[in-house]
């Protein structure tokens, strides 16, 4: 599945309104520990890999520009897929083989997630903490089954936002947001390489 989302700045009452006729779907928290190697040669590819409580994932960009409206990325769970992606060696210990090929941590954060149904969107809404870092925003998503149908689910997700006033100016993502405040040198890289840009 390919998920389609848009991030929104939230005001408490952006926040109410959302909620307000949604169905409470969960919350859980998370713990996040992101990777790349030391000349950033992932992150300045829009490819971002992370281990989610244990388990490591892999998001892929299907988009082609840092002038976005939505994001959309593949993401890869399966251990096969991953190692693929990365061209590693087939293996045993995910972990340490990622390690072996240079990839380090960069950003570890907690966020506390919850979670609401309204129709087919998903509505998140993210506390986020790292140390001395916090951090909340929004997400409206759909799932879309094949590329055909993103720019739809982008208008679809662009219309509820409209219908319920948010602004759709861009946002920064968590892990963008902790760079520019924790790490300017790899902000500055991504913003260089055209993976993000600056506002
Ligand atoms: C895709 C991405 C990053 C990885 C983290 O993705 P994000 O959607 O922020 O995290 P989360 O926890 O909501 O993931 P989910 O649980 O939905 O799978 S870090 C940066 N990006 C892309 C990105 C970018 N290139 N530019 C800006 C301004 N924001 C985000």
């Amino acid at each position: 599945m390919i998920e389609v989302e848009k991030k929104f700045q939230l005001s408490e009452s952006d926040v109410a309104k959302l909620i307000d006729g949604a169905v409470f779907d969960s919350r859980r928290s998370f713990t996040d520990v992101y990777f790349d190697s030391p000349d950033y040669a992932l992150t300045t590819r829009d490819i971002w890999l992370r281990s989610r409580d244990g388990y490591f994932q892999l998001k892929i960009p299907l988009h082609h520009s840092a002038e976005r409206m939505a994001d959309q990325y593949d993401e890869l769970g399966e251990e096969d897929e991953i190692r693929a992606a990365l061209k590693l060696p087939a293996g045993t210990d995910l972990e340490s083989d990622i390690a072996a090929a240079g990839y380090a941590p960069f950003c570890t954060c907690m966020t506390t997630r919850r979670k609401y149904k309204r129709g087919s969107f998903t509505i998140d809404y993210d506390e986020v903490k790292a140390d001395d870092f916090s951090y909340n925003l929004g997400e409206i998503e759909l799932l879309v089954d094949e590329k055909s149908k993103i720019q739809r689910a982008i208008d679809d997700i662009l219309a509820l936002a409209s219908t319920m006033g948010l602004k759709t100016a861009p946002v920064r993502g968590k892990v963008i947001e902790y760079l520019k405040r924790k790490n300017p040198g790899h902000y500055r890289k991504l913003v260089d390489t055209g993976v993000v840009k600056d506002f």
